[in-house]
């Protein structure tokens, strides 16, 4: 899709900056690092980086703590090398999105700084402060996601304030215009940098009640990902504490302001148990909004058919007039091969499969680094762990790092070529420089040349980006649909099982042509199709 709608059905492929590229050997990744291996991303034949956090930042939760809005932190680089690095990718016909982090600061932003130093100041109301209840316990029962009440008591303001994460996450008050016009402030700032998009960070989080009422108890399983058993998060109903009305109106200047440049995008992150679909859909509706969204449905642990097709076909029925996007790895969850294949030994048949279906759904598509190597979950010791929230939950949960670890380049090098420092921040696992990019190159038959392939499929069917989506139902345990867009109709057929399995093909579905799908055998079909274990056929309907 061309010029300002470039973003519907685009692939967008996420690098952790961290854990890239290392250019100056201190053992983390940094933007130079970034610009020297765009040429990588950019022969994966994907439409856009989205950059996860590279502002100025005391690094406690790995730059989602931002204390400066408009610079780089050191240890990524200068505001020169982004620049660069911008044009290096525009070069290459790669968009640049980029995170934005404003539903909460550091606590060591000037703006937090200033705030906490007393009741009266002029930033006073720019985060979320209340008085303890009489018998000085926190004003209410709300809860952080990394562990214990979501509320902090600070000594000099004797208040608490509200942090939907860490203490060092202090959450800002949206209720205040001020707060808001200093956010779009920054916002516009990469704007007139030339960044093409941005990826908002927890974006049903920006709003609290403002009566401050608790939450209810939960009524549901929150179904919650990886989300630890020891945290009380999934406890509550997130009724008062986040997804507040609004957030709509906020939304909405947020877009007006991107409406002012070209073919610019959003992508909104919405953690909503339950009510993400309506979220997702309230959001991206009206085109005066987000333009798209992405959940977290498929970052769980569920490969089947079953799941998949109420996932897609419930955003279907519910985000009509939006966009949605879907991922099966990021930075938070475990790497989707650990999660979908039963063996080592599946794993790249795993990967191979996982992306050929990502790229046949309907929607915009977040890759993540690494993912097209197929690098599976690293193990990592306790020792190894910089991740709060595993550490803070270890062993129960294991926190993030193990999807964080470092890219491997080159299989023969120290941490096969990420580094040159003695130690590199996260350790680069053997198994994963026995997946380096240089061994793939080399090897016509690797995960890599893969998701090239297959990304170049997608983009020769129209029908894949924006095309319709019909589920077909069948008796056998697999995931079938067509994807229609003009004359073309192509009919998918998803085993995910580790059995053959013969398809009658459904009454009325005609397969006048097989489509060789990369990377897999074409199947015959006339009346049935035959499917090897985790197996794909792919053919045009009449
Ligand atoms: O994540 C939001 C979020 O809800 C995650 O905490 C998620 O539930 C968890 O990581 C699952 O393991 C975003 C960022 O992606 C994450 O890296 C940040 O830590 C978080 O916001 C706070 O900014």
């Amino acid at each position: 899709v061309a010029g300002a709608d470039w973003w519907r059905g685009a692939v967008i492929y996420q690098v952790y900056p961290r854990s890239f590229q290392d250019t100056d050997a201190n053992g983390l990744g940094d933007i130079k690092g970034i610009t020297r291996r765009l040429p990588h991303i950019a022969a994966l034949g994907v439409d856009a980086i989205w950059l996860a956090p590279f502002f100025t930042s005391p690094m406690a939760d790995m730059g989602y703590d931002v204390a400066d809005y408009c610079d780089v932190d050191p240890i990524f680089g200068t505001l020169a090398d982004f620049d660069e690095m911008m044009t290096a990718a525009h070069a290459l016909g790669l968009k640049v999105i980029i995170d934005q982090v404003i539903s909460h600061t550091s606590d060591r932003h000037p703006w937090f700084v200033e705030s906490r130093a007393s009741r009266d100041n002029p930033k006073a109301d720019w985060y979320v402060w209340a008085d303890p209840k009489p018998d000085g316990t926190a004003p209410n029962n709300w809860l952080s996601i990394f562990g214990g009440p979501g509320w902090e008591w600070d000594g000099v303001r004797r208040q608490y304030y509200q942090h939907n994460f860490l203490t060092s996450q202090p959450d800002l008050n949206f209720h205040n215009g001020e707060v808001q016009d200093a956010v779009l402030a920054a916002v516009k700032f990469w704007l007139d940098r030339g960044v093409d998009g941005f990826r908002l960070d927890t974006v049903n989080y920006y709003f609290c009640d403002k009566k401050l009422r608790d939450n209810p108890p939960a009524v549901i399983a929150t179904g919650g990902l990886d989300a630890p058993e020891s945290n009380p998060y999934g406890m509550q109903n997130h009724l008062h504490d986040k997804t507040q009305p609004e957030n709509i109106g906020f939304l909405k200047r947020f877009r007006a302001l991107l409406d002012q440049y070209e073919a610019r995008t959003t992508v909104g992150e919405v953690g909503d148990g339950a009510r993400s679909l309506q979220t997702v859909a309230a959001y991206t509706s009206g085109g005066d909004k987000l333009h798209m969204c992405y959940t977290f449905d498929l970052l769980g642990p569920d490969f089947t058919p079953k799941h998949f097709r109420r996932c897609v076909s419930d955003f279907q029925e519910n985000v009509t007039d939006g966009w949605v996007c879907w991922a099966f790895s990021n930075h938070d969850v475990n790497r989707h091969v650990s999660r979908f294949a039963e063996t080592e030994d599946e794993q790249p048949r795993v990967a191979k499969l996982a992306i050929s279906l990502l790229s046949t759904l309907r929607g915009s598509i977040c890759l993540y680094q690494g993912e097209e190597l197929g690098l599976p979950e690293a193990q990592l010791a306790f020792e190894d762990l910089r991740d709060p929230y595993g550490i803070r939950f270890w062993p129960a949960f294991k926190g993030r790092d193990g999807c964080r670890t470092p890219m491997p380049w080159e299989a023969s090098r120290v941490h096969a070529g990420f580094t040159t420092a003695e130690k590199s921040w996260l350790p680069v696992p053997y198994q994963h420089a026995a997946l380096a990019v240089d061994k793939q190159e080399a090897d016509r038959n690797s995960v890599l040349h893969h998701y090239r392939e297959t990304l170049a499929f997608r983009k020769q069917h129209a029908a894949l980006l924006d095309g319709d989506m019909t589920f077909l139902d069948t008796k056998e345990n697999v995931l079938a649909f067509t994807r229609k867009k003009g004359s073309e109709t192509l009919f998918f057929v998803f085993n995910l099982s580790r059995k053959p399995v013969k398809l009658a093909l459904p009454r009325g579905t005609k397969v006048v042509k097989t489509v060789p799908m990369p990377g897999f055998e074409t199947a015959n079909a006339s009346e049935m199709v035959t499917l090897q274990a985790l197996d794909v056929f792919c053919g045009q309907v009449a």
